[in-house]
């Protein structure tokens, strides 16, 4: 596997910087607090470490509104900190990819600032601004009815500037105007800083948002703002010349998070030509449990989506671009909880390992969430005052206290299954007060099970969530079927099995997993004997029978000594 990118050899670990780890005892993560777990880090066997943004900020959005792009925020830490956890983890072999929110900054940054105080200032055009529409009882109202992804509407009027702006998200998080060149050179430039200091790569926020197109604002829409702006007219032109004039030089790697991306668009985006971005996050996946009114909803996923949407983007991408695989992220609750079954002690061990077996054995780069490797599960708040997410408060605000179209009762009930805070309670590192993460109380509440749940338990239980994924990411890192072979679903319909094969010029690996609570017969015949078992939930396997959540991964090399 000689000139293969290190970016696709790699296993990505994202960390959400504010519940890693808090070094200073304020409750709150912060830079030194991951330095200091580095070595946990390394032991686990990942390559990147993905940061979610640490540059000064409000807080609005829990850092996905920039106030300062070349500063750090004050509670993470100062760029000292950044620059002792950049030359650390770079002597752990480690490397460091940041999020790059450039879709939108605060509305405290000091462009923003600039551009609402006159319809002729310089940096005006920075940010989408339009006059409102006279509705038929003379009322002024947003250019049009689009809605932000945090409820309510995507326009705000500001008095000091006389007009609308933009915001598919939140109110305090302007979207910048791409389309004006000095905003793209602005950017440019502050990327080039940032990889000058070393850094390894980033992760883009939105970045199929970035080109508008300036006729869609004259029209309404019934589909939500964020999803009327991607993979805009633009967005190839911007992406590659931010390749020319701000990743050219560097060897780093490139993740686009793309809302809304197809097939076709994701070829581009992610084109093996390099011309664009390295690779992106399709959210088709995170949408098999969706529903008409998007997240808030009682609905299960059933297996045979899950089968559809993996198997057409590993077939669809197949030779031309590279996958993303994750089951979760800061924005998505807990993968077992979600994915798998909680129910017992047992079932949670098994489907925990089945999941990220099932998944990681595909084609593409594998990103482990914080707390994925302990099998952390979904938070289990009671209370509305549990929940800090602008999302998720701003749904409730919205569904239930405004248009009264959901229940108290319910709408608690959706957010403990699908509230972003599920996976942002503090990470488990042991059964202390606050689970090891804080001398303090934490910004957000610890999940109950941390007594039991948490990595120094797991560090000493061989049968592990966090033992088996150390092995796991051994297999992926070395095997070269896994990184180049082709993928095959051998049973499409079944609710319960998900039995998939990955096939190359130096052999075959089966990957089986059963997502039921019950056993499961097959095909004994489905793998030759000769095949080697490469890894397994259960001590011991018979084949042909797969107990509940058992997965079986076996291997046949037909070219000798390359395994
Ligand atoms: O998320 C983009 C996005 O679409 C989110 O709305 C997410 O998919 C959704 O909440 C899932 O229900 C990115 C960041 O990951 C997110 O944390 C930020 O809030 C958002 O952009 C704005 O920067
Ligand atoms: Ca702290």
């Amino acid at each position: 596997m000689g000139n293969i990118p290190w970016w696709k050899r790699s296993v990505v670990y994202e960390i959400y910087v504010r519940s890693f780890f808090d070094s200073n005892g304020d409750g709150i993560g912060d830079l030194a607090g991951v330095t200091e777990k580095l070595d946990y880090l390394k032991d686990l066997g990942v390559d990147v470490l993905w940061l979610t943004p640490i540059y000064e900020s409000p807080g609005d959005d829990n850092g996905y509104d920039i106030s300062d792009y070349y500063s750090i925020m004050d509670l993470f830490g100062t760029m000292e900190d950044f620059k002792t956890l950049l030359t650390c983890a770079h002597e752990r072999g480690l490397r460091i990819v940041m999020d790059l929110v450039v879709n939108h900054t605060s509305d405290e940054h000091a462009w923003f600032l600039e551009s609402r105080k006159s319809a002729e200032n310089p940096y005006r055009d920075y940010y989408i601004w339009r006059d409102g529409k006279e509705a038929a009882d003379g009322e002024m109202t947003p250019p049009n009815n689009w809605s932000s992804s945090f409820s309510g509407s995507a326009w705000q009027y500001d008095s000091a500037a006389g007009q609308y702006y933009l915001h598919l998200f939140g109110r305090k998080q302007p979207d910048l105007n791409w389309d004006h060149e000095p905003v793209r050179e602005e950017i440019f430039r502050m990327m080039r800083w940032w990889l000058d200091l070393g850094i390894d790569g980033f992760r883009m926020d939105v970045i199929s948002l970035i080109s508008k197109d300036p006729g869609a604002f004259l029209r309404d829409s019934a589909i939500r703002g964020h999803s009327v702006c991607a993979n805009g007219p633009r967005i190839h032109e911007y992406l590659r010349e931010m390749r020319r004039r701000a990743l050219a030089g560097y060897d780093v790697m490139t993740v686009g998070e793309t809302p809304a991306v197809t097939i076709s668009e994701a070829k581009r985006y992610a084109a093996a030509d390099q011309s664009e971005l390295d690779m992106v996050f399709q959210f088709e996946l995170m949408d098999v449990d969706g529903g008409e009114s998007g997240k808030w909803n009682d609905t299960r996923y059933r297996l045979s989506d899950v089968k559809r949407v993996l198997g057409k983007w590993q077939k669809g991408l197949y030779g031309a671009a590279w996958n993303s695989l994750f089951w979760n992220n800061h924005d998505q609750p807990r993968a077992v909880s979600r994915f798998g079954d909680t129910s017992s002690r047992l079932f949670w061990n098994k489907s925990a390992k089945m999941l990220a077996t099932a998944l990681y054995f595909l084609q593409g780069t594998p990103y482990l969430y914080q707390g994925e490797e302990l099998g952390m599960t979904n938070a289990g708040f009671e209370s509305l005052s549990d929940y800090r997410d602008i999302e998720s408060l701003g749904a409730y605000e919205e569904l239930v206290s405004q248009k009264k179209l959901v229940s108290h009762a319910d709408m608690m009930r959706y957010l403990k299954k699908s509230s972003r805070d599920n996976a942002r309670t503090p990470m488990q590192w042991d059964d202390g007060p606050f689970a090891g993460f804080s001398r303090a109380r934490p910004w957000i509440g610890v999940n109950e099970n941390y007594t039991w749940l948490n990595a120094r338990a797991q560090a000493a239980d061989p049968d592990s969530v966090l033992h088996y994924y150390k092995r796991l990411i051994r297999i992926l890192r070395e095997d070269p079927i896994v990184c180049e072979g082709g993928y095959e679903d051998l049973d499409k319909d079944s609710e319960a099995l998900y039995l998939y094969t990955r096939n190359s010029k130096e052999g075959r690996i089966w990957v089986f997993s059963n997502f039921s609570d019950k056993e499961q017969r097959l095909d004994e015949e489905i793998v030759p004997r000769e095949a080697r078992c490469l890894i397994g939930n259960y001590d011991g396997h018979q084949r042909g029978i797969l107990r509940a959540y058992e997965c079986i991964v076996y291997e046949y090399v037909t070219i000798h000594g390359t395994a």
